[in-house]
C-alpha cells in the first residue's frame, strides 16, 4: 500500500474510514488471510514464548556492567537488527548540501516556516535527497528543541494540516494548524518530511528515490541484509538531524524523533541507530516496531513481510512462523535507545498493533535502563487505559483507534518537557 498524499483532510478521513471498515472486516475475528494466515486477538490463545535476554551476549557471557553494555552488547544488538530485521545502514559518506528554498511566516504568524532542500554528493555524482519543512516558533530566544518525523504535518501547506497518518484524527481532535500552534506555543520546532519524495512506500517503486543512487543497478525486494524502506527513512531522519545541527534556530542536542505506525517503526530504528536523537516516540508502531515479534497477537512477521516486503531486509521474512528463531526481539530495539528517554504508546482498539506486546517490549528493555542508572518503566503491571507510566521509558494505552491523536501529543509534550528542557541531554556522538 502506498502512502497517500494528504490531499484534503476530509478526503483523507473518507479514505481512512473506508480503510478502517475494510480492515475491521478482516481483523475483528480470527480469520484465514490470503495465504491461510490466522490472526489471534485472544489473550488466552497467545502461546508462551521465551524472550532473548538483552543482558546476555550471543556467546552466553552475562552483561553485568554498564561499560560492557556500551562497549560490546549494544554494538552486537545493532548488528543483529541490521542483519535480521531492517538491513544495514545506507552509507553516510556523502557530502550534504542544504539550500533554503523559502522562509515565510506561517501558522497564523506563530511560526517561521522554512523549506530546505537537501542534496547529496559522492565521488561520482550529485543527486537530490528530499525537502525538510521546518516550523520554528516565533519570538523565542536562542535555539529551541524540536520534534522531527515523517508525515507529521502536510509539508507543503502554508497552514499545515495533519499528514497521512494524522489524517486519522477523530472529530474531537484539533485541526492541524491548531495542534501545530499548541506545539509551537510549548516552545518546540517541528520538522517534517515526505517519505515518498525519496523512498516511495511502494514495493515496486521504493528504489526509485535515493536508493537508486545509494545502490545503483539493484532491483527487486531488498536482499538478505540490504536496507528496506524503514532503514532508508530512518537514514533520512539522521540526515535531517545533520542539517539541524547546522541550523542555529534548533538545538540539535534536544531533538525528539517521533512517528506513527510504520513511521513509529522508523522512529524507533532511527533512535536506536543514531544516539544523537535525545528522545524517541513510537505511536502505535506494532509489528516490526515496539510490539514483540514472538508474541502471537495481531499482525505477524509472516503477514507484514508478505504485504510490505520492501520495508525490511530480505532476512526478516525467513522468520515468518519461526519468530522463536530470531536472535533478537523488539524489546532489544527499545533497549538500544537506553539510556535516552523513549515513549511508547498504544490504543485500546488497535489489537492489530498488539498494545500489550508493546508494553512488554518496554518492560523487556527495562533491565538495560536500570543497568545504565535510569529509572526506566518503574512497574511491571500493564496500566489501565488512560494512565501514563514510567520515568525514562514512558507508556500509555488510550481509548480509541489506531491514530496519533491530540491526547497522544499532549502526553508526548509533557514527556518532552521532562527531558528536553534539561541541559544534560543523554545524547552522544554517532557510533557510541
Ligand atoms: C498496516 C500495517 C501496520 C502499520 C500500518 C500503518 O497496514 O500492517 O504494520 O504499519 O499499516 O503504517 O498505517
Amino acid at each position: 500500500m502506498a502512502l497517500r498524499t494528504p490531499a484534503t483532510t476530509s478526503q483523507s478521513r473518507w479514505n481512512r474510514s473506508t480503510a478502517i471498515a475494510a480492515w475491521l472486516l478482516v481483523a475483528s475475528v480470527s480469520v484465514a488471510g490470503a495465504d491461510d494466515e490466522k490472526f489471534n486477538y485472544d489473550e488466552a490463545r497467545a502461546p508462551a514464548y521465551t524472550l532473548p535476554d538483552p543482558l546476555k551476549m550471543q556467546d552466553g557471557r552475562p552483561v553485568i556492567a554498564a561499560a560492557a553494555w556500551r562497549d560490546e552488547r549494544r554494538g552486537e544488538l545493532l548488528r543483529l537488527f541490521e542483519t535480521h530485521v531492517y538491513g544495514q545502514r545506507p552509507p553516510t559518506s556523502q557530502a550534504l548540501r542544504a539550500q533554503v528554498l523559502e522562509t515565510a511566516s506561517a501558522v497564523h504568524d506563530k511560526a517561521t516556516r522554512k523549506r530546505i532542500q537537501l542534496s547529496f554528493s559522492d565521488s561520482s555524482e550529485t543527486y537530490p535527497g528530499f525537502t525538510i519543512t521546518l516550523f520554528v516558533p516565533r519570538g523565542t530566544k536562542g535555539p529551541v528543541p524540536a520534534f522531527i518525523g515523517m508525515h507529521l504535518f502536510d509539508s507543503k501547506a502554508a497552514e499545515p494540516v495533519p499528514g497521512q497518518h494524522l489524517a486519522e484524527l477523530e472529530s474531537e481532535n484539533l485541526p492541524g494548524d491548531r495542534l501545530m500552534e499548541v506545539i509551537l506555543e510549548r516552545g518546540y520546532a517541528i520538522a517534517t518530511l515526505d517519505a515518498n519524495e525519496f523512498c516511495p512506500d511502494d514495493k515496486q517503486k521504493f528504489r526509485d528515490g535515493v536508493l537508486s543512487h545509494l545502490y545503483p543497478g539493484r532491483k527487486g525486494p531488498p536482499a538478505a541484509e540490504e536496507p528496506g524502506a524503514i532503514a532508508t527513512w530512518a537514514w533520512a531522519l539522521s540526515r535531517t538531524l545533520d542539517y539541524l545541527s547546522e541550523d542555529s534556530d534548533v538545538d540539535a542536542r534536544r531533538v525528539a524523533v517521533i512517528g506513527h505506525s510504520r513511521m513509529g517503526k522508523t522512529a524507533l530504528w532511527a533512535g536506536a541507530e543514531d544516539p544523537r536523537f535525545a528522545l524517541v516516540i513510537s505511536n502505535n508502531s506494532g509489528c516490526g516496531g515496539a510490539a514483540l515479534s514472538r508474541r502471537d497477537f495481531g499482525e505477524t512477521v509472516a503477514r507484514i513481510t508478505r504485504v510490505f516486503p520492501h520495508w525490511f531486509c530480505g532476512n526478516f521474512s525467513k522468520y515468518a512462523h519461526h519468530e522463536d528463531q530470531l536472535p533478537i526481539d523488539q524489546h532489544e530495539l527499545v533497549a538500544l535507545i537506553a539510556p535516552r528517554p523513549v515513549y511508547i504508546a498504544s490504543a485500546q482498539d488497535d489489537g492489530w498493533a498488539d498494545p500489550r506486546g508493546a508494553f512488554l517490549s518496554a518492560l523487556g528493555a527495562d533491565p538495560v535502563y536500570r543497568l545504565l542508572g535510569e529509572k526506566g518503566l518503574q512497574t511491571a503491571d500493564f496500566p489501565a487505559v488512560g494512565i501514563t507510566i514510567g520515568q525514562t521509558i514512558g507508556y500509555h494505552i488510550r481509548v480509541g483507534k489506531h491514530a496519533l491523536t491530540d491526547y497522544d501529543w499532549m502526553k508526548y509534550l509533557d514527556f518532552a518537557d521532562r527531558w528536553l528542557r534539561r541541559s544534560d541531554s543523554k545524547t552522544s556522538a554517532p557510533g557510541n
